[in-house]
């Protein structure tokens, strides 16, 4: 099995400092929170941006702030947001692309999310798909159920995506998959050969989702983004509080924690001037 790759998912874009106060927020306060995580064993951080105030915003010179400020402290993977919130447009959500970050999230497809709908019209998908390719930047792309895996196949099938890629399988989503073993086996049976994945459980599901795909060869993605909880009825501290526990099952179940050079290596980034 690969080294283990635990992505944190800092800050999201629907969390807020009234559920947890420790959502970082402004730039300097991810790249903190990016950092902390990092020495905890992340390899990458997956990042959304915020106005000071924590409103979500897709702004390209906020990412690039962010990016920079991360890149300042640390070599972790930063990993944009192209699912931004609900609500937003395609439009505002592909801005990010441009910056031609090392990574960003790419979702094939829509579903309920929560009390909203996270729209990913078909045809938006290829054009985010397509920039992706022009910018030279690495999709993970996002399934909440096995049908996106087919859309991703077929995307494939037309030049947009090159196979084997990464996935980003969510369980857990109030609309989507739940977050159990049989459902994350399925998407897994599904990927085509020599495809990578991480398991995102949302909420409860987190922390058993990220023990099955250590267990199953997979990658893991923690974070206040999906779960502000370290355990029942107790806030977690930060994304990197969650991260460590990880990093340390990681280990006792035979799965060193893959750096962020060795992470670039599995996922095929080559890393840029
Ligand atoms: N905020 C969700 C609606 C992503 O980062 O690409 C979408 C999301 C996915 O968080
Ligand atoms: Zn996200």
């Amino acid at each position: 099995m690969d080294k283990l790759i635990i992505t944190a998912a800092l800050n999201g874009a629907e969390v807020t400092r009234a559920q947890s106060p420790a959502v970082p927020y402004t730039p300097d306060e991810i790249a903190q929170a990016a950092l902390e995580a990092h020495a905890a064993g992340a390899a990458i951080v997956h990042v959304h941006a915020r106005l000071d105030d924590g409103t979500p915003t897709q702004e390209k010179a906020v990412y690039a702030r962010i990016i920079s400020a991360v890149a300042a402290r640390c070599d972790v993977i930063v990993q944009v947001s192209t699912g931004g919130a609900v609500g937003m447009s395609a439009q505002e959500r592909s801005a990010v692309i441009e910056l031609a970050p090392e990574m960003a999230t790419l979702s094939v497809g829509s579903v309920n999310f929560g009390a909203g709908v996270f729209i990913n019209h078909p045809a938006d998908v290829a054009r985010f798909a397509q920039r992706m390719q022009q910018y030279g930047v690495v999709p993970e792309i996002e399934v909440f159920e096995a049908g996106m895996v087919a859309t991703a196949v077929r995307l494939a099938g037309e030049g947009l995506l090159r196979l084997p890629a990464h996935f980003d399988i969510v369980l857990g989503v109030l609309g989507g998959m739940p977050g159990e073993l049989r459902h994350l086996q399925h998407v897994v049976d599904c990927l085509p050969a020599g495809c990578t994945w991480t398991a995102a459980g949302v909420g409860r599901a987190q922390l058993p989702m990220a023990v099955c795909a250590i267990v199953l060869g997979g990658h893991v993605r923690v974070g206040l983004e999906d779960n502000i909880y370290y355990r029942r009825g107790q806030l977690a501290a930060s994304s990197a509080e969650l991260v460590e526990r990880v990093a340390r099952l990681g280990r006792e179940l035979g799965r060193e924690v893959a750096t962020p050079a060795e992470a670039r290596e599995i996922l095929g980034i080559l890393r840029r001037p």
